[in-house]
């Protein structure tokens, strides 16, 4: 009925207001490199990083198959040229985390047979500095009220139920 349901929604509300909470925090994104394709031939990364903003905390995840494909982190000379020396830092694993440490361009190819000049399995991104945190200042009495109006919202619902 109206009165049972309008409190039983009570807590989605509080449960609303808490993820907006959360969310305003800065939050570390992780991007699986591809989406559901992962790291592989014939795929068009370009367009894949150009609608995304990466930021200092967040997370590339290389997923792909081990014995076909690598990840080497080089730089922009060497993306040009799809080329890599030992000196680079190269992942193997498949399925490879990479932290994004700093701001700045950073670029990534597969060494395997031609796949970065002929497949265009290379990556290039920027990486942006981390979101600002909320100021303590102006947060703290956003954060007491939205806390106090979910306390209220709960005490609301445990009058009406
Ligand atoms: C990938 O897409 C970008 C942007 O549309 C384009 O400029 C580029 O030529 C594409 N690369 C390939 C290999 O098709
Ligand atoms: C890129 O690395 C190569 C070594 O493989 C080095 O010779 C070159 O100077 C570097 N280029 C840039 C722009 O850092
Ligand atoms: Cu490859």
């Amino acid at each position: 009925m109206a009165s049972s349901s309008s409190s039983s929604s009570a807590p989605l509300a509080f449960f609303a207001i808490s993820m907006v909470l959360l969310s305003s925090v800065a939050m570390a994104t992780d991007y699986v490199v591809g989406d559901d394709k992962g790291w592989t031939l014939d795929f068009n990364y370009t367009v894949w990083a150009q609608d995304k903003v990466f930021r200092v905390g967040d997370n590339l995840l290389f997923n792909y198959d081990s014995s076909k494909h690598d990840v080497v982190k080089v730089n922009g000379t060497e993306f040009q040229d799809c080329s890599s020396t030992s000196a680079n830092e190269v992942f193997t694993s498949g399925k490879d985390g990479i932290l994004l440490k700093s701001e700045g361009k950073k670029w990534y190819i597969c060494s395997k047979g031609n796949h970065c000049s002929n497949h265009e399995m290379k990556l290039v991104i920027n990486v942006e500095s981390a979101a600002p945190a909320p100021a303590p200042v102006s947060s703290a009495p956003s954060l007491l009220a939205s806390l106090s109006a979910g306390a209220l919202i709960v005490a609301g619902a445990a009058i009406l139920a």
